[in-house]
């Protein structure tokens, strides 16, 4: 933080955004990353890591819904999902509405950042780490995909930017783990940071991807304090149909799954895996 009263973050060189700090709530040092919460009069609470947003109560909904019901829905039979990241524990409570889920795992890194969420942003997690379907792992994305012998129809890697501990999840190390603990026919999904400013995230982790899944590509939304456009969200699998859901297929499995949605529809869903052109020129 720069002083007392405005925060800046420090992902892009040479321009950004700020927030002013309107309450402070927690900041300090967690075993892996420098942790900070506090109020801000237009978006809420804000989380940021390394001087970079992770999430605010007025935006998330958008990335959360964004990244549970797209690849869980164009599946269509998702019983289990795991999540890679996500201590601030909105991806579990988005992903524990839907009903049909039997079982989720969370591989979070940073117990701190697990345990003062739940005390400085309850809102994100909701209540949703006492589900009773939930196995939460305090430990290394990348350790934990490669060793397990549980298999899942969905993982969604919930990561940071590839600076610190998140680096390790855009590394084929860590796709190669996640294509072994998929079951046929499972989907892997991943925020890739905003195209526009960080082209080279996307081209990297569409090639990387490519090596392991037969379908590779991307779907996006534009997120208020993820700033500088669109954020692509990469989308690996070994079925191309999936990523070509037909349109009255997703509205009777929205309808049965019965889910609150802010930002999600069907028809959405379809469109957000057109992409701009300076992206597939990028990509081919
Ligand atoms: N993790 C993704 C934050 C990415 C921010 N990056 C950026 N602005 N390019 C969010 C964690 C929410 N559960």
């Amino acid at each position: 933080m720069a002083d007392k009263e405005t925060w800046h973050e420090t992902l892009h060189s040479g321009f950004g955004q700020y927030f002013s700090v309107d309450n402070l709530l927690y900041r300090d040092k967690t075993a892996h990353q420098d942790l900070v919460i506090f109020e801000n009069a237009a978006f809420g609470r804000v989380m940021a890591l390394d001087g970079v947003v992770q999430t605010t109560e007025r935006d998330e909904f958008i990335y959360h819904e964004m990244m549970t019901h797209v690849p869980i829905l164009a599946h269509g039979n998702a019983r289990r999902v795991l999540i890679i990241g996500g201590g601030d524990g909105a991806m579990l409570r988005e992903v524990a509405r839907h009903q049909s889920v039997e079982h989720i795992t969370m591989v979070e890194i940073d117990a701190g950042v697990v345990n003062f969420c739940q005390t400085y942003l309850p809102n994100h997690s909701a209540g949703a780490y006492d589900d009773p379907r939930l196995q939460l792992v305090i430990d290394d994305g990348v350790n934990f995909v490669s060793q397990t012998q549980e298999r899942f129809d969905v993982i969604i890697s919930d990561c940071t930017d590839p600076i610190g501990p998140g680096e390790s999840l855009f590394t084929s190390a860590f796709y190669a783990g996640c294509k072994q603990a998929l079951n046929p026919g499972g989907v892997f999904v991943a925020q890739n940071g905003v195209c526009f400013l960080q082209q080279d995230e996307a081209v990297n982790s569409h090639r990387k991807l490519s090596h392991y899944f037969a379908d590779v590509s991307f779907y996006q939304a534009a997120i208020p304090t993820y700033y500088g456009g669109i954020m692509t969200f990469a989308w690996a699998s070994d079925n191309p149909a999936l990523r070509q859901p037909d349109l009255a297929t997703l509205q009777s499995r929205f309808a049965a799954a019965g889910l609150p949605c802010r930002y999600y529809t069907p028809q959405l869903h379809i469109g957000s895996f057109a992409l701009p052109q300076y992206l597939l020129n990028a990509l081919s």
